[in-house]
């Protein structure tokens, strides 16, 4: 960190969640027709995943839900409390007291919206081995309204803003809110910045993804939910990575003076930056088996090491080699969690 910055300069709107993650053998996730490395909202059916993680296995509780993973993790690469503001929901319970809890002690300024007689959301984290399967029960998380935003604090807090990020995921949720941001921030000529966060959000949300794509200044995602934004759209089944990103980065923009940026992760191959029809790689450091703990927010940790030098206006080579190292940071601990100090720089 140089020199100090605006307090609130980055606005983060998602599903504040609290993970519950064990090791699990392959055919847990089979039992619940669940595949690895995948991200799901939970039918009746997983219902009943929760509790039986907490009474047969290992399981850990951790702060999660995507944005708030990216903020927590950016906040901890900054070093000054309250760069970042959050909005959602919670409920009004000991796993809202948790997060709310997690959040101040990572510097991130929440602003929860409180639905008293839902209780909090929570997300299954299902490890095998090196990979991940999410089940997330989004519970008070969708009961987030717009209202929230339109409070006057929140209203300024907004305003004041100068970065904005919201996840993919938050489209299951509130899709009105998201306009609202992406409005301000187009108004305003601020960045608006938004993940693809997982392949089921191209196949089921595509409509209000599309709505709000023209305001997306940078796109992040993986090759999985990028592959899924491409066949959701109908474009050809062989086209490779680069080439969705270009055609990512070519659809309609209303401000057509920035040109949206697209940023794909594939795990440990490199990151590919993507503007207009140039592409850039970025190599990321391989970890051995033995470093790995768990992949759970790798993408969101990304994400966050990225944010933590974009917020202080570094070039996009600075933000995506933070957001590497932030990624691999994570990876050797559980969650989305970090320890010791940020060693970037
Ligand atoms: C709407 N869905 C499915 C979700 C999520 C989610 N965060 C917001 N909305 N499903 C999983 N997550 C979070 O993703 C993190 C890992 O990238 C989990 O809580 C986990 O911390």
């Amino acid at each position: 960190m140089t020199s100090k910055l605006q307090e609130g300069i980055l606005v983060g709107c998602g599903n504040p969640l609290l993970d519950i993650s064990a090791p699990v053998p392959l055919k847990f996730l089979e039992d619940y027709g669940m595949n690895v490395d995948d991200a799901i909202l939970a039918e009746e059916r997983h219902m009943p995943i929760y509790r039986q993680l907490v009474e047969g296995y290992q399981a850990e509780y951790l702060a999660g839900g995507s944005v708030q993973n990216s903020l927590r993790i950016a906040q901890w690469i900054l070093r000054q409390p309250n760069v970042a503001v959050f909005f959602g929901c919670v409920g009004q319970d000991d796993y809202a007291d948790i997060l709310r809890e997690k959040a101040r002690a990572a510097g991130v300024d929440a602003h929860y919206q409180v639905s008293p007689d839902t209780p909090t959301g929570t997300c299954a984290v299902l490890i095998t081995g090196t990979h991940r399967s999410l089940c997330a029960n989004l519970a008070a998380a969708n009961k987030f309204t717009i209202d929230h935003l339109e409070q006057p604090a929140n209203k300024a807090l907004i305003d004041n803003a100068q970065y904005y990020y919201i996840s993919g995921f938050f489209l299951t949720v509130n899709p009105p809110s998201i306009m609202r941001v992406a409005a301000t921030a187009n108004a305003k000529q601020r960045p608006f910045l938004m993940n693809l966060s997982a392949p089921f959000i191209s196949q089921y949300f595509m409509e209000p993804l599309l709505a709000v794509m023209p305001y997306v200044d940078i796109i992040f995602g993986n090759e999985a939910e990028a592959h899924a934004f491409a066949t959701a759209q109908g474009w050809p089944a062989d086209l490779d990575l680069r080439e969705i990103g270009k055609r990512l980065v070519a659809l309609p923009k209303i401000n057509s003076e920035r040109p949206r940026i697209a940023i794909l992760t594939q795990g440990c191959d490199p990151v590919l930056l993507i503007q207009h029809d140039k592409v850039q790689e970025f190599p990321v450091t391989r970890l051995a088996v033995h470093e790995i703990v768990d992949t759970n927010g790798a993408g969101d940790a990304f994400v966050g090491g990225f944010l933590a030098q974009y917020v202080q206006g570094k070039s996009l080579d600075v933000c995506i080699r933070c957001g590497n190292y932030a990624a691999g940071h994570i990876i050797k601990n559980p969650g989305c969690t970090y320890s010791g100090e940020p060693e970037f720089n």
